[in-house]
């Protein structure tokens, strides 16, 4: 599972430079292209929108704009797409916090958010100017959009499917195909079966596999139902952008052999937030873990600059397109694979090495919601991805598999079943040697001998900035008139916090708080709130600088609200001078005061 982590790890490392602000300043004031097509509304559905943003309303009771869902089923939500604001994660009552608590648990995103937020939301416009400018052809080859999932969140889902509905020329869009990978979740079965039929005739087509495939041959399984030019791959928990399609489908229109990829925009899992991501591309290291890469200048240097394709080593996985006769002619997936991992390599050294290319288009986006940790194991507890990795470096990576051994040298004799079918594939297809594929297209990947240490990944964008501090000074607790101090050394990280004698002379006892709405404790770590387990005290943690667990929003109303578990600060036991604190539900009591005072 080692190896799981850092794939994560690498994803979070790439988006934590992403700047709150920035995304503040994107989110809010950006307006939306015109879209071409709407999906009908049907009448009768609720509406609802937010106005009132960053003044959290602390009541019990929700504010009546609020949408109140059930615990396990959304209510059939507004037809008109709403706006984010931070109040959606407040937790007003034991239900909210038993949909979060859950969510978090089952999906390993807020869920209350995701519910409230139904599923239409807007979308900040995250293309590139100039991608304003750009004429796409009117006919296009038509699009069967595939989409699997396991247990996903339905509101999750839904949002999924309907912005790709909102926001697709009806003309290009032949079908959406949802795989169901025999999901657990009977709700989401019943409930899903029952939306498609009643709200999503037509174009929606819902197939449910008897047994649990794992995404690679449940993609397999949406490909053979679909009947469109192209096939659109996207993972359950996604939202399209504007004119998302358009940028796609026309180098596939050019050429049959281009595989494309969107820019995969970043929609946090704690908050829901949608941020722009960085223009990067696909690389892996020798742990055969993606990771991605700064575009080298050489793929910038045209005349489109910062719009024009990049061709990419290797591709993230989900988020694809791709003529689907070629698919299907390139060998679709290794079906030998289970469940999870190692099949995005493999398709993109098989693209690259067969004779194909693959391209990211900046002027295509899609957000997608980036989670910690996988909220699934396999049936049988294996490390598929290690299972799968093996047979892509026995099939594809011809001598330098060794490097790979080199870091897993107890995977050399674990066996990775028949790869005879995947070996013959790579015969029909006459394709080039792995060494062409280091030499010619992934010239940055560095070979090492093969005692060398693990490659590091790159993480891009890393520590670009340090966020501007807003205000300085000691956190006093009105109640108690004490001041937030760590327990230990504020040096020290994992520390918990507490209230102790107010010190103004003491370096320790001051918290800078951030444009990035982080509170820094003496300069050193900053207050985290882990968000898996709302039950944990928040604690000194390293500065990510993602927002999420470290967002706190201190506003007139005195109260400390983090937004990611959507409670606030509290002193628990006033009476007590151990002087613990901890998140609870926000309900305006002397308890929750602070004050940052300079
Ligand atoms: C990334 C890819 C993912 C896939 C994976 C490697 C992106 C944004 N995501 O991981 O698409 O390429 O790397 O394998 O590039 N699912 C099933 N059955 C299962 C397990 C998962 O249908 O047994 C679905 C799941 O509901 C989701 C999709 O497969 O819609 C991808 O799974 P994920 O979101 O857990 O993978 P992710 O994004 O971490
Ligand atoms: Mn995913």
């Amino acid at each position: 599972m080692g190896s799981v982590t850092l794939r994560y790890f690498c994803y979070g490392c790439l988006f934590t430079s992403v700047t709150w602000s920035l995304v503040l300043f994107l989110y809010f004031t950006l307006s939306q292209e015109s879209q071409p097509f709407r999906y009908v509304p049907i009448p009768g559905g609720q509406s609802s929108s937010h106005q009132q943003r960053f003044q959290p309303r602390f009541t019990r009771a929700p504010p009546a704009d609020l949408p109140r869902e059930q615990p396990h089923r959304p209510a059939v939500q507004g037809r008109k797409p709403v706006d984010l604001s931070p109040e959606m994660g407040m937790i007003f009552n034991e239900q909210d916090q038993e949909i979060r608590d859950m969510g978090c648990h089952k999906h390993a995103f807020n869920v209350l958010i995701s519910n409230r937020l139904g599923y239409h939301r807007n979308l900040p416009n995250t293309r590139n100017e100039k991608c304003k400018e750009k004429v796409y052809p009117l006919a296009l080859p038509s699009a069967s959009v595939v989409i699997c999932f396991f247990n996903e969140a339905f509101s999750a889902l839904l949002r999924t499917v309907h912005s790709v509905l909102d926001r697709t020329p009806a003309h290009v869009l032949h079908e959406i195909i949802l795989v169901d990978d025999n999901s657990e979740l009977v709700d989401l079965q019943e409930e899903l079966h029952v939306y498609v039929r009643q709200n999503l005739p037509g174009k929606v087509k819902l197939v449910r596999n008897e047994k649990r495939e794992g995404l690679i041959r449940g993609r397999v399984i949406g490909a053979s139902h679909a009947t469109g030019e192209v096939l659109v791959f996207l993972d359950s928990h996604c939202e399209v952008n504007e004119m998302w399609l358009q940028p796609l489908l026309t180098p596939i229109k050019e050429d049959r052999h281009t595989v494309v990829c969107p820019v995969i925009d970043i929609i946090s899992a704690d908050t829901l937030v949608y941020s722009p991501s960085p223009i990067v591309r696909g690389g892996f290291n020798w742990g055969l873990h993606f990771k991605w890469d700064p575009v080298p200048l050489s793929e910038l240097n045209n005349p489109d600059g910062a719009i024009a394709p990049i061709r990419s080593p290797t591709m993230a996985g989900g988020l694809f397109a791709m003529d689907r006769k070629y698919f299907n002619e390139l060998g679709q997936y290794d079906s030998g694979m289970d469940i999870w991992g190692g099949e995005n390599l493999e398709i993109s050294f098989r693209i690259w090495m067969c004779g194909g290319q693959l391209l990211i288009l900046p002027c295509s986006r899609v957000g997608h919601i980036f989670r910690k940790r996988r909220p699934y194991g396999s049936p049988g507890g294996q490390d598929t991805m290690a299972h799968n990795s093996l047979r892509l470096a026995h099939v594809w990576m011809d001598e330098y598999k060794e490097q790979y051994f080199a870091l897993r040298p107890e995977l050399r004799t674990r066996s990775y079943g028949d790869i005879g079918e995947r070996l013959a594939v790579r015969k029909r297809l006459q394709c080039h040697s792995f060494r062409w594929y280091l030499d010619n297209i992934y010239p940055e990947m560095q070979v090492s001998a093969p005692h060398n240490k693990a490659q590091q990944p790159v993480f891009v964008n890393k520590g670009l900035r340090r966020p501007k501090v807003l205000q300085r000074g000691r956190l006093r607790n009105l109640q108690v008139d004490r001041c937030l101090a760590a327990q230990g050394r504020p040096s020290q990280k994992g520390s918990m916090v507490v209230v102790k004698a107010c010190d103004p002379n003491d370096p320790e006892q001051e918290w800078a708080y951030d444009e990035e709405y982080e509170l820094i404790l003496a300069g050193l770590l900053c207050l985290d709130m882990s968000e898996i387990r709302s039950s944990d005290p928040p604690r000194l943690m390293k500065c990510h600088g993602s927002g999420g667990s470290q967002q706190w929003t201190l506003g007139k109303s005195n109260r400390l609200y983090q937004v990611s578990v959507g409670q606030c600060l509290a002193v628990t036991d006033p009476l007590s001078h151990k002087g613990y604190v901890a998140m609870a539900i926000c309900d305006g009591s002397q308890s929750q005061q602070w004050q940052l005072e300079e």
